[in-house]
């Protein structure tokens, strides 16, 4: 095999080729076999060409071997991957293939009924992942390091969604810190449960196993009774979540008979690490899954556009309630409103700087300046250090909320709404809520006939991901405003008060 100038992750799964590394619904395979499967999806992706030379592939295929063998093989043909969500309906798969300009677009074939509609319209070539997996194999290019890799869409303050670009360099330093700083090694073996369209699923559990060498097991879709299954054959040692995967691992637990919850509890004791983020996670269920599984969270934070950048150490003292230190080659500072530093216990804007920062919004040049301030990248989170130990206070913008781990931007939500008949002026608010961390909640002055909740959400369901749905809704004569005239949302979030 000649592997030489692949990307990182690829090249090194050489040296793991006789291991197991994807157990899914579609089988259990080998590094050896995802070489062989992934060249072939490059060859189907070059048709004949020499360099995908940075053209986007849009992909939709469910979490397991398909997509796995996909994203690899746009990475050995030179391409970016642009993993697609499952759950999207067909408007958001679509301004995702036209905003990343894919020229490629390919789909599971459960899922193609919409995606090829999609790539139909806008002029794209549309590929089924089967097709791509049964091509004959090809002469593949070199690819650089410092070239494009991922684009992962992400909610921001302004309008929709922006593709963040991450190099394979950017990739390879997102994996390293982690694989260095939790102690991966090719004896790990994983349960991947998160969705394939965010860092957390794809770097921190999936990117992280295959670099090591690992197994990583992987559920199409998480499911509380399958995942505790997995715990209980004893056979996984490292496992990572948001904090409603364990809320409902904990309700799954507590529902259990004497006999199985002897088993979960063995389960549990026979992993390492058990991992905890993308959304703070309550002081309160850190001590239960404590008491439950007998392991302390390790709670870490980060950002599609940098990968992780703090985290409770594998050793020594998890604060609970805290995001942690610096990992290894991450710089991080907490600063003021003119960009200084302030002392320690003073909470700031957080900014972070190093390898891993991603290297911009797709085709959005003026966002990406205004996100960096000397060449440190703003968050947009409220931090404050505590002892060394990073504790995080909040962010910056009312209109960022996150949901069961995803984030979501009132804005775009308020924007899609606007468009029904009913609807004149609305505002949407993150209502705190012990299942999802924040709810969607929505306010309206409607200027018609306007519909129950369900009738509402079934309308945006069309539109919108299921995450992005608001869960309440109150009717107003008027929306709070200032003297401006601007919706104060602080004053709307008291319209849900319970
Ligand atoms: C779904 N439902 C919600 C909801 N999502 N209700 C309120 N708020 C939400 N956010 C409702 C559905 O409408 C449905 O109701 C019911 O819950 C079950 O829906 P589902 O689609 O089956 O949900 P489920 O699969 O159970 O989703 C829960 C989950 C999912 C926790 C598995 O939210 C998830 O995968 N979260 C992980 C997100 C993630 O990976 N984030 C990382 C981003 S990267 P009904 O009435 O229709 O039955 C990042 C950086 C970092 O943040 O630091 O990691
Ligand atoms: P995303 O933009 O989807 O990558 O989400 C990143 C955001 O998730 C961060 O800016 C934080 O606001 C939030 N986040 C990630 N990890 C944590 C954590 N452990 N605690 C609180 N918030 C977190």
């Amino acid at each position: 095999m000649a592997l030489s100038g692949a990307p990182p992750i690829v090249a090194r799964a050489e040296a793991a080729a006789g291991r197991t590394c994807i157990v899914a619904d579609e089988g259990t395979f080998s590094y050896a076999e995802l070489l062989e499967a992934s060249g072939r999806v490059a060859a189907a992706l070059l048709d004949g060409r020499a360099d995908l030379e940075g053209a986007r592939v849009a992909f939709l295929a469910p979490p397991g071997w398909d997509y796995v063998a996909v994203q690899w093989g746009v990475w050995r043909a030179g391409g970016v991957a642009v993993p697609l969500a499952v759950s999207h309906p067909e408007a958001e798969l679509e301004y995702v293939v036209r905003d990343a300009d894919a020229e490629i677009v390919v789909a599971h074939p459960d899922l193609a009924a919409a995606l090829r509609g999609v790539a139909e319209r806008n002029g794209r070539r549309f590929l089924l992942a089967g097709e791509a997996l049964a091509a004959e194999p090809a002469p593949l290019p070199g690819v650089d390091e410092e070239r494009p890799a991922l684009i992962i869409y992400t909610s921001g303050t302004t309008g929709r969604p922006k593709g963040v670009v991450s190099t394979h360099a950017n990739l390879r330093a997102q994996v390293t810190t982690l694989v260095d700083a939790w102690g991966w090694t090719a004896e790990d073996r994983t349960l991947l449960v998160l969705p394939l369209h965010h860092v957390h699923g794809i770097v921190n559990v999936l990117c992280c196993a295959l670099w090591s060498g690992a197994v990583c097991e992987i559920l199409p879709r998480f499911d509380a009774d399958e995942t505790w299954r997995a715990i209980e054959s004893g056979r996984l040692t490292l496992f990572m979540a948001v904090p409603t995967v364990y809320r409902r691992l904990i309700a799954a637990y507590d529902e259990a008979d004497d006999e199985r919850r002897a088993r979960m509890v063995a389960g549990c004791r026979r992993m390492r690490l058990m991992v905890s983020g993308s959304a703070a996670l309550p002081v309160q269920m850190l001590e239960r899954w404590r008491e439950i599984s007998g392991h302390t969270l390790l709670e870490r934070y980060g950002m599609t556009e940098i990968g992780m950048a703090l985290s409770n150490p594998l050793e020594g003292e998890r604060r609970p309630g805290s995001v942690g230190l610096p990992l290894p080659g991450v710089e991080t500072r907490v600063v003021d409103d003119e960009g200084r530093p302030v002392p320690p216990g003073t909470p700031g804007d957080l900014e972070i700087r190093g390898p891993s920062v991603f290297h911009q919004y797709w085709r959005r040049p003026e966002a990406t300046a205004e996100s960096f301030r000397d060449g440190w990248f703003r968050t947009g989170d409220v931090a404050v250090v505590e002892d060394g130990y990073y504790r995080l206070l909040g962010r910056r913008s009312v209109d960022i909320i996150k949901t069961g781990g995803f984030k979501v931007s009132a804005l775009e939500i308020e924007e899609v709404l606007r468009e029904h008949p009913a609807i004149g002026e609305c505002a949407v608010v993150g209502i705190d809520d012990e299942e999802w961390g924040e709810r969607v909640c929505l306010a309206v002055e409607a200027t018609g006939d306007l519909p129950p909740l369900p009738e509402l959400q079934a309308w945006a369901r069309q539109r919108l991901a299921p995450y992005k749905l608001p869960r309440d809704l109150r009717l107003v004569d008027s929306l709070p405003r200032n003297a401006m005239g601007k919706v104060v949302k602080p004053e709307v979030a008291k319209l849900f008060a319970r």
